[in-house]
Parts: structure tokens; sequence; C-alpha cells
């Protein structure tokens, strides 16, 4: 998607700091950071949100969630705990209309968000 900030980031079109990547995902820390640890992972396909998925993206959102505690490891906040977030819709908080999973930890995170 030519307009998508996150496909730029696939493309490298923009500049990121990618923690990971592979031919079907991508994960960068977040530009606005809301924890000590803020990475964003996303498909390199674009796909708007989660009530888009389709049945044949399901392979890549489960590549997405077997990657995710393997970065949490990484980052030294596998065994204290962290927060994985996705946010859908205007009323769910998504700024950035290509699905993205926040994986946010290095702190002890509040319940319920605001
Ligand atoms: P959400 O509100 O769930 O759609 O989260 C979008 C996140 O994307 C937000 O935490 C800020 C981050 N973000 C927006 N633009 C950029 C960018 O150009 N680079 C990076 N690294 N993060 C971005």
């Amino acid at each position: 998607m030519s307009n998508c900030i996150f496909c730029k980031i696939v493309e490298k079109e923009i500049p990121s700091d990618v923690v990971y990547e592979d031919e079907k995902v991508i994960a960068f820390n977040d530009l606005e950071p809301q924890a000590p640890t803020h990475i964003l992972i996303i498909p390199k396909k674009h796909i708007s949100s989660i009530n888009t998925v389709k049945k044949e993206d399901l392979e890549v959102i489960a590549h997405i969630f077997g990657i995710i505690p393997k970065l949490a490891e990484e980052k030294g906040i596998k065994e204290s705990g962290y927060r994985v977030v996705n946010n859908c819709g205007n009323d769910g908080g998504q700024t950035v209309g290509h699905i993205h999973f926040h994986i946010l930890g290095g702190r002890s995170l509040q319940w319920p968000p605001g």
C-alpha cells in the first residue's frame, strides 16, 4: 500500500530500528515507546486490522505469535512478564492502518488500560 507508513518501513523507504526480520514479518522499536521495551511486530503483507484478517493470513499471525516470546527472551522480559497489545479501529486506539502487535515490557504495567 503506497500511503501506508508501515509498508514504507517494510520496503525500507523510511528508516526504523529493526530488531527482527524474516521473509514474512518485521519487528522494530516503537517511535514513541510507552515502556522500556516497546516493539511493534507486523506482517510484511498489508493487512489493515484484525477485522480484515483472512483465512490465508492466519499462518503469518501464528508466525508472529511464535516470534513474540523469542523477542521477549532476547529483551530480557520473558520471565518478568510483558504485554502484547493490538489496537483495532478508532475506539481501540488504532492510529496506523496496518495490523501490528505491540510488545511492551520492562516495567510493571497497569490494568485496566485507559
Ligand atoms: P496504534 O496506536 O496501535 O496504531 O500504534 C501505532 C504505533 O506506531 C504508535 O505506538 C507509534 C508507532 N509509530 C507510528 N509511526 C511510526 C514510525 O514511523 N516508526 C515507528 N518505529 N513507529 C511508529
